[in-house]
């Protein structure tokens, strides 16, 4: 791919790499992303090796939040009443929060997953759903050699570097008139909310519609339908393709998405050039913000030990002087130290009686689900802090939250 840069994060580590101890070494790399000249793919300069970010040791759990089992757990549902598939194949399964809706549906004969973190891995075949410990590639499809009517991937597609590979793979494993169901972060939003946090070394890709179109209809999967979902990890795409569709489905709002994309000039290097801009004023927001927290004596902490608040606290150069601790539902993460900046991790706390007087909401994409459950510490004057869609202070007599 020739590729134009156009923003740089500086030196990232592994997103998720959460270390035992502050004095363990780290493989760290420079984060930039560029556009592919070709296809407007918004992309990264420089991939990161998978097996760094993707083995035994992966901590992200699917299952981690209420909003996404139901979110997946809806969407099972939707696929059985519209689908009604025999076989399903599931690309990256994570935890297993999607594929084990079907575990006891008769119609559906093969369930199968496909995920490279052996833990995960584990996780599902102990559940019963076939899984190979393996990544998504054309040489692994060959290898198995069975088509499915209904391939999913969420999370997933942006996360492979040779994407043209992956989309080969899908086209290769599908049933004719099989259906391919991605859903990623969208690119759009994440221009529109200045949450450059979506990109760090895991998200190989951020995806337009213009971009993943032109991708997929290379190798004959037609793009036929475009569900937005803005509240889903931030802003996301779920976007259906047909292999060998000759219909024409819901172009015009497909075309409409498309437009709207290269009016919001992010489908070409001189209109997505500006986004840097943006982001060096978000970090210097909310550098200032937090320090005036801090100046006062308050006690800082931050709420969810996420990939997206690596980048921000690497690229802000955030760590203990601000920050007591993070707080993380996750048991894999808790008693570990954040990659890069060092900041010590730990189960959820009572933020009422510890004192916290500030938390910066690092899970900012689940701030509904976060904002009920800590309803009471914020009647007692706590303060959140957000830099999506804006660096601000939301306390609770201010509403609504943007
Ligand atoms: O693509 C990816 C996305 C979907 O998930 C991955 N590559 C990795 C991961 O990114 P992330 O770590 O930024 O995801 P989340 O879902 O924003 O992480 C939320 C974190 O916050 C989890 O570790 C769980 C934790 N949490 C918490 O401590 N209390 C979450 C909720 C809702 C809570 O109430």
């Amino acid at each position: 791919m020739d590729k134009i840069k156009f923003l740089d994060l500086g030196t990232q580590p592994i997103a998720n790499n959460f270390l035992s101890s502050p004095f363990e070494k780290e493989h760290l790399f420079n984060l930039s992303m560029g556009m592919d000249v070709e296809t407007s793919l918004v992309t990264q300069m420089e991939y990161v090796e998978p097996s760094l970010m993707f083995n035994e040791n992966y901590v992200y759990h699917t299952s981690g939040s209420k909003t996404m089992l139901n979110h997946f757990s809806k969407f099972a549902q939707e696929v059985k009443k519209s689908f009604c598939p025999s076989s399903i194949l599931e690309i990256g399964s994570n935890d297993g929060a999607f594929l084990k809706n079907f575990k006891d549906d008769p119609s559906c004969k093969h369930l199968v997953g496909v995920e490279p973190c052996g833990n995960f891995a584990k996780i599902t075949n102990d559940m019963g759903i076939a899984t190979h410990e393996e990544f998504w590639t054309e040489d692994f499809v060959r290898d198995i050699d069975m088509k499915f009517e209904f391939i999913y991937a969420a999370n997933c597609l942006c996360h492979i570097q040779d994407i043209r590979d992956a989309l080969r793979a899908v086209e290769r494993a599908l049933t004719p008139g099989g259906i391919f169901v991605a859903e990623d972060p969208s690119l759009l939003d994440m221009v529109k909310i200045t949450s450059y946090d979506q990109i760090y070394d895991e998200h190989a890709h951020i995806f337009s519609i213009y971009s993943l179109n032109m991708l997929a209809s290379e190798v004959g999967l037609k793009l036929y339908v475009v569900d937005h979902m803005p509240t889903i990890h931030g802003g996301s795409n779920r976007v259906f393709f047909e292999k060998n569709s000759a219909s024409n489905i819901n172009s015009t709002v497909i075309k409409n998405i498309i437009e709207e994309e290269k009016a919001a000039g992010i489908c070409d290097i001189r209109g997505i050039e500006g986004f840097s801009s943006k982001v060096e004023n978000s970090k210097k927001d909310l550098i200032k913000l937090l320090h005036k927290h801090k100046d006062l004596g308050e006690k800082i902490i931050s709420y969810g030990a996420t990939s997206k608040s690596t980048t921000v606290f690497n690229y802000c150069e955030l760590g203990t002087e601000i920050f007591d601790y993070i707080t993380d539902s996750t048991p894999d993460k808790q008693g570990k130290f954040s990659p890069g900046m060092h900041i010590p991790v730990v189960s959820p706390v009572d933020l009422i009686k510890e004192h916290v007087d500030t938390a910066f909401l690092a899970a900012w994409n689940f701030r509904t689900e976060i904002l009920k459950y800590e309803r009471k510490w914020q009647n007692t004057g706590g303060c959140f802090i957000t830099h999506v869609p804006e660096v601000i202070e939301y306390y609770n007599t201010m509403s609504p939250f943007p």
